[in-house]
């Protein structure tokens, strides 16, 4: 039986309903609870999102939770180690060295991080602007950014793939979605269209569960799906495989479109990309001709140079095949209305001229305006005071240097700060460079709104480890200490009945009703238009020259690949997220050592068996993987596993070793977002004898 009451009682078992946070999914969990305490989970079949599935990551929570690793209380550094501190001294402590550092340097001088979404991001935003400080560093740049600001700058606003309208045709494009379950769409729903007869394209240079079950697979050359995008639109345009109807009644630029796209032809677009002429014609004849068809665009497109104009390319695609905002394609939701995500950050309170001041705010426009530093421009300024120097960082949550292009270079940048305040669940690579080090809760053990397009739920909290705090609560404490109150709540109940106010709940009663739905409303623009300045689709963007970018979606191939030269990819492991769970036994025993994945063939020249090390060196750095063999690469092609260190090491490279991003390298030129490529690097492998590693 399921007692859905806020609280375990103790002596009794109850089960009380929540939401995973071990990837961005959002499934729904059943949590029982044995005298108050979590005992087990499993997937709530009555989550809207997720319909009872539950990963090998959700069931390794527990194992998360209870880690004897996990830090418990304040750390301080003397010297070489971290001592203990009461939080209110720790709070008190960084308030004061936050208040100096603002009034010596300015507000600017304090950074603020975090890294992945976790549901909090509007908590830092909203601390960050009502201190005043621009600066606000995320991986925003190789994640989820590149695709929100093209599709804003396109049409107005965020699409989503609208599995449950019955598209005929899915297109995953550089997205391994029934593994990372991206950005908060949940692979359930891919699955069961699929499971309809939805037919399913991959774009991807590597084999895996979804090319195997594919329709059409094409392996394309890794960072030249812009050019593919724009053959695409080529034969589209073409062929008359397009809603002219929707094109003459919402869009601006067709015609310039159609001349600019004339040179991508399917033979030149198979030489940029490495596949046949009769592939990309296959593509735009499944894409074009489909009645409802989506694209779902991954990380294997925000991560190269070309990322912005790729994205752009594929909203057009959506957009020229009427499949914007229509059922069964790509759809814009409009949320539910609690002070979230998008109002939450108070981004008034940030006056124009802290504003202008933003790091990377010149060089990367888009990126800026979206609200993000660029993090080569932070490096900059920790590192060579340019344009002004910055010496404090307040970190939320990120493993800066196993997640930033050069890694080398962040590292240096984090060794001169003069304050260092990082927020973690356990003693990190970042933590160890910290001067204070607060120890924050795992998803199971805070009170939290969890907002997605097509839902809210609350995650609740269900258990406490040591004195760990969540990083809402800490927002809290020093907004307070630094007389930022008006602006904050006195506690996070408080903060939570704020939020909700909106749709006529509190905190409490939220807790007690459980997931509120939201539904899609299809082809909003035919009454209100495009959320954009004209109300139509800009095909051709006229501003975005000024802002670094291209009116109509460019490709600038990158270097020819030299001699003896492999173009190294990566993707996220299904088995790890990010840099995290590397100490959870469960999942290291499914991927104990970071792997390259090289093609046999080119494994034999190099005289490389499975199982050897590799020292893999670009123009950046080096580091060392772990060979494994696959077929399912080009032979000029390797994957390396990415963010990867050893917990179990405490050695001072135990973060540098096995680091994919000791090789990749600072963004080449300015654009829109200042993207780093980590998706085609040029690279050589070489045999070593034997890795160092405690891990083998
Ligand atoms: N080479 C290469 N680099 C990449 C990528 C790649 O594919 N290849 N992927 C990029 C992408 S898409 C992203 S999003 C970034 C990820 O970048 P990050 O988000 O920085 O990486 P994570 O390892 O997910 O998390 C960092 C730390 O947050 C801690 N943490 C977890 N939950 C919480 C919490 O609730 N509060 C706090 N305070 N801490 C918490 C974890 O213990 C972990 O140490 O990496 C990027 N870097
Ligand atoms: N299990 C798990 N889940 C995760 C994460 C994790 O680390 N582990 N990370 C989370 C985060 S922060 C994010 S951003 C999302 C990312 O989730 P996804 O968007 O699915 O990204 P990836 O799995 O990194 O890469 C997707 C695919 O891109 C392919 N790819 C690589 N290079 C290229 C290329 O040049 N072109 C094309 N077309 N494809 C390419 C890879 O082979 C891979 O299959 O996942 C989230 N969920
Ligand atoms: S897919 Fe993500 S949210 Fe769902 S159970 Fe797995 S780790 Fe948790
Ligand atoms: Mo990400």
């Amino acid at each position: 039986m399921i007692i859905d009451h806020p609280d375990g009682v103790g002596g009794q078992c109850t089960e009380q309903r929540s939401v995973c946070r071990m990837c961005h999914g959002g499934c729904g969990v059943i949590v029982q609870m044995r005298d108050g305490v979590v005992s087990e989970l499993k997937g709530d079949p009555a989550s809207p999102a997720s319909e009872g599935f539950f990963c090998t990551k959700g069931k390794a929570s527990l194992e998360l939770l209870t880690h004897p690793a996990r830090l418990t209380e304040p750390l301080l550094r003397r010297g070489d180690k971290h001592i203990a501190m009461p939080w209110d001294e720790a709070l008190d402590m960084a308030a004061h060295r936050i208040g100096e550092q603002i009034a010596r340097h300015g507000a600017e001088s304090v950074v603020l991080s975090q890294g992945t979404d976790r549901n909090y991001q509007e908590w830092v935003f909203r601390f960050a602007n009502t201190l005043g400080t621009p600066n606000v560093l995320g991986p925003a740049h190789v994640c989820f950014y590149p695709r929100v600001m093209a599709s804003i700058l396109t049409c107005g606003g965020f699409t989503f793939c609208d599995y449950e309208g019955e598209p005929e045709v899915i297109i995953l494009w550089g997205s391994n979605k029934l593994h990372t379950h991206s950005d908060g769409l949940i692979g359930v729903k891919l699955a069961k269209a699929l499971h309809r007869g939805a037919r399913l394209v991959v774009i991807d240079p590597r084999a895996n569960d979804q090319t195997r079950r594919a329709d059409l697979w094409l392996q394309i050359r890794p960072g030249s799906d812009g050019a593919l995008a724009l053959g695409m639109l080529h034969v589209m345009i073409k062929e008359g495989w397009y809603d002219a109807g929707f094109v003459a009644g919402h869009t601006d630029g067709f015609a310039e479109l159609a001349e600019h796209v004339r040179g991508y032809d399917p033979q030149r677009v198979a030489e940029l990309t490495g596949l046949d002429a009769g592939q990309v014609v296959a593509l735009a004849s499944a894409y074009g001709q489909a009645k409802r068809a989506c694209i779902e665009a991954g990380t294997g497109l925000s991560q190269n140079e070309n990322a912005f104009s790729t994205l752009r390319s594929i909203c057009i695609l959506s957009a020229l095949s009427g499949n914007l905002d229509a059922p069964g394609g790509d759809v814009l939701w409009d949320l539910l209305p609690v002070d979230g995500r998008r109002s939450f950050p108070l981004a008034e309170q940030l006056a124009p001229e802290q504003q202008a001041k933003r790091l990377g705010g010149g060089a990367y426009p888009v990126l800026s305006m979206a609200g993000w530093a660029h993090p080569d421009a932070v490096w900059d300024a920790m590192l060579d005071a340019q344009p002004y120097a910055v010496k404090t960082l307040l970190n939320f949550g990120s493993n800066l240097p196993m997640v930033y292009a050069d890694a080398q270079r962040v590292h240096r940048a984090l060794r001169g700060l003069e304050f260092h305040m990082t927020c973690d669940l356990f003693m990190t690579p970042t933590a160890q460079l910290a001067d204070l080090v607060l120890p924050v809760g795992s998803w199971l053990e805070r009170d939290q709104i969890v907002e997605f397009n097509a839902y809210l739920a609350p995650r609740r909290k269900l258990a406490q480890v040591g004195q760990c705090r969540s990083d809402e609560e800490i927002i809290l404490g020093l907004a307070q200490r630094l007389g930022l109150g008006q602006h904050f709540w006195p506690d996070l109940e408080a903060a939570l009945d704020h939020k909700l106010a909106g749709i006529g709940h509190t905190w409490t009663s939220f807790k007690q009703h459980g997931p509120i739905a939201n539904t899609p409303h299809y082809r909003k623009y035919a009454t209100q238009g495009f959320r954009t300045r004209s109300g139509r689709v800009n095909l051709l963007h006229a501003g975005l020259p000024r802002m670094g970018g291209d009116a109509l979606p460019q490709y600038r191939p990158g270097e020819d690949l030299p001699d003896g030269h492999f173009r190294m990819s990566s993707a996220h492991s299904r088995n790890f997220y990010n840099s995290e769970y590397r100490q959870l036994d469960s999942l290291r025993k499914r991927e104990p050592l970071p792997r390259v994945q090289i093609h046999p063939q080119a494994a034999a020249a190099l005289g490389i068996a499975a199982g050897d090390w590799v020292l893999v060196r670009s123009a950046t750095g080096s580091a060392r993987f772990c060979a494994e063999l696959c077929d399912g690469v080009a032979t000029d092609v390797v994957y390396v596993a990415p963010s990867w260190w050893y917990p179990e090491e405490e050695g001072a490279d135990n973060w540098q070793r096995s680091n994919a991003n000791m090789l990749t390298g600072r963004a080449a030129r300015a654009s829109e977002m200042g993207t780093s490529n980590f998706r085609n690097v040029a690279v050589q492998l070489e045999k070593i004898e034997k890795d160092d590693s405690h891990a083998q």
